[in-house]
């Protein structure tokens, strides 16, 4: 099927490597059309009053690999032509045209990230940005899934390459919004475009200095010291980079303990706050932080959540006597 589109076009996506390889598939069908490229503040999963505003001003507007609100997404179609392609948990939305097998009931696994969802649509043949959406979106456990996993290797082969090289160009792509850099998220799937194979994605100077400065202020992190909470493990930091989740899925990984993150150094008024557990069920805290009136979102065994500043050692107090 072709994409149909009309007028000033505008393409939303997600900042991870899914988000840029799913943009990058639908520039290069949108190639005749003047379109554009935008992904959200980072760590926003909403749209803010200003973007709102400034996307209205688009005829078509495509968005990719990204889960807005309802509202958001409605009051884009009071103007705008939208197209969404998806493969996260999403309820059918009328008045938008909707590629999402998700949301109408498929199983994950046969859809395991967005760029499969856009090359699936668009009719093509599988190619390093389709599954390197997918190795993003899933990383090693990708290797349990028995449709794409042989397809993985398979091209892995023929290309010379090791399954380790696709997670190192993972590393590379998301470096970019992990370092916090919007502008280079935005300009990576043009450039996946232009020059985009495994070696000028390997070799990428910019990227691989993010990595490496990444992999510095993770080491500082995780020596900056914890305290107990009722049995659970909290750490304070203040980073302006956003690997709060790679953070505190180290710090649980073989600790058997709950781990709380909270983050005061990525948002002016809000601090970020992480939390994994080995054995709570987070869904209800979840609810409850969304009750409180937090941006809150995750899943069994994990919480990620926004809380204005002065409203963090509640939630925090909250959190640890659930998961004590
Ligand atoms: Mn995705």
């Amino acid at each position: 099927m072709s994409l149909d589109v009309h007028g000033r076009t505008l393409l939303v996506h997600h900042w991870d490597t899914d988000g840029i390889c799913s943009a990058r598939l639908l520039f290069e069908e949108l190639r005749d059309v003047s379109a554009e490229n935008r992904t959200l503040r980072i760590g926003n999963y909403f749209l803010t009053e200003e973007e709102l505003v400034d996307f209205s001003g688009y005829d078509s507007i495509i968005i990719a690999d990204m889960v807005l609100p309802v509202e958001n997404v409605l009051r884009l179609a009071e103007g705008s032509e939208v197209t969404i392609f998806d493969h996260h948990i999403q309820p059918p939305i009328e008045s938008v045209i909707q590629h999402n097998p998700i949301a109408m009931g498929a199983e994950p696994d046969d859809h395991p990230s967005a760029s499969w969802v856009v090359s699936e649509f668009l009719g093509r043949e599988i190619d390093l940005y389709t599954l390197l959406g997918m190795v993003g979106d899933r990383e090693h456990r990708i290797k349990e899934n028995e449709r794409f996993w042989p397809i993985i290797s398979e091209f892995c082969l023929e290309y010379g390459m090791a399954f380790d090289d696709m997670l190192r160009m993972v590393e590379l792509l998301d470096s970019n919004y992990k370092t916090g850099d919007k502008r280079a998220v935005e300009m990576a799937p043009r450039l996946l475009l232009e020059s985009g194979g495994p070696s000028d994605i390997l070799e990428n100077r910019e990227w691989n200095r993010n990595v490496e400065l990444l992999e510095e202020e993770m080491d500082r992190l995780l020596n900056l010291p914890s305290e107990d909470m009722l049995g659970v493990t909290v750490k304070r930091i203040t980073t302006q980079y956003n690997i709060i989740s790679a953070l505190t899925r180290k710090l649980a990984w073989g600790s058997g303990r709950s781990v709380m993150v909270v983050n005061t150094g990525f948002f002016e008024d809000s601090d970020q706050l992480y939390v994994r557990s080995p054995d709570r069920d987070m869904r209800a805290l979840i609810e409850r932080a969304v009750g409180l009136g937090f941006k809150a979102g995750g899943k069994k065994d994990v919480m990620g959540a926004i809380v204005p500043k002065e409203e963090t050692e509640g939630l925090l107090k909250e959190a640890s006597e659930y998961l004590g």
